[in-house]
């Protein structure tokens, strides 16, 4: 057990990151919120790290967004964004948009992704999997304003999968990186599933960022889509706990404080 774990962890909860994120509004004054665009492969936790986020600032473990167990074609179908409560009538200014999984053969097309990070698609689009939204559609948005567009990409992959991620898969993962790229929005990598990954980890989340075969699939996710090691985290959500804790929240917000301030140096540029 020693030797599968680091003395220290390599990375390490900010002070004061639940205050910045309740704080948080973004410093441009024609945004009234930060979007958060996450994507990746079908069942990757995409819903339920928004889930997660939604049960660190509500206290109790959530479930707004659907997720699904069973394997197969994506389980959320439209595109659909999700505002955190922060009392009855008021929402931090931090927004999340669920997309389809990508798929091999089927599932979201990279060029929705695409239209989605320009803003063009309007939230309840479902998805076509054979097609992408054309301009014409009542769901096509033809005139975004800096608001609906998208200002930070996360990709969530299960860390166990990436080693086996088809090369269907990653080819679409690095298209949409691409364009992202191409647009000037900020992007980060969210490994999910380490209690499936890392024995350690399941047994106690503190040694999520002390594993050593755990910051081994950083580096090759690193190496297989070219994010930095900086840039990517390791999250477990809330998936099995009727709880919340500290400790899951910790890891939680260790991610979700990046995504915010990478965010935010996005909106500065606009
Ligand atoms: N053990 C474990 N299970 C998780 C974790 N995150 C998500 N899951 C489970 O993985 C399954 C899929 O999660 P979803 O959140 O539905 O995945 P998704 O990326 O939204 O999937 P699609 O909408 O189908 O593309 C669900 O049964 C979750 O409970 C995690 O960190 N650990
Ligand atoms: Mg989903």
């Amino acid at each position: 057990m020693e030797q599968s774990l680091f003395k220290d962890p390599w990375r390490t909860l900010p002070e004061s990151t639940l205050c910045f994120l309740k704080q948080y509004k973004p410093k441009n004054e024609r945004a009234t919120h930060l979007r958060i665009l996450l994507y990746g492969p079908v069942g990757a936790g995409k819903s339920s790290f928004i889930n997660s986020v939604d049960s660190v600032f509500q206290g109790r473990v959530t479930d707004r967004a659907p997720t699904d167990a069973t394997s197969g074609d994506s389980y959320t179908q439209k595109y659909k964004s999700y505002k955190i409560h922060k009392d009855h009538q008021s929402f931090y200014n931090f927004i999340f948009n669920d997309i389809v999984g990508l798929e091999s053969d089927k599932g979201v097309q990279v060029e929705d992704v695409k239209l989605a990070l320009k803003g063009h698609v309007k939230d309840g689009y479902r998805f076509i999997s054979c097609h992408p939204l054309n301009e014409n559609d009542i769901n096509y948005n033809p005139d975004p304003t800096l608001d609906d567009r998208v200002h930070v990409l996360v990709c969530v992959v299960p860390v166990g999968s990436v080693s086996i991620l088809s090369d269907e898969v990653v080819k679409k993962m690095r298209e949409v990186r691409e364009a992202a790229r191409d647009l000037g929005i900020s992007q980060l990598g969210i490994l999910t599933k380490p209690d499936q990954a890392c024995p350690e980890v399941k047994a106690n989340i503190k040694n999520l960022y002390t594993s050593k075969r755990l910051k081994e699939q950083v580096d090759k996710f690193s190496a297989l889509l070219g994010f930095p090691p900086k840039s990517i985290f390791l999250v477990k959500n809330y998936n099995s706990e009727d709880e919340t804790s500290d400790d899951m929240n910790a890891q939680i917000l260790i991610a979700l404080t990046k995504i915010v301030r990478f965010g935010e140096d996005f909106l500065n540029d606009q």
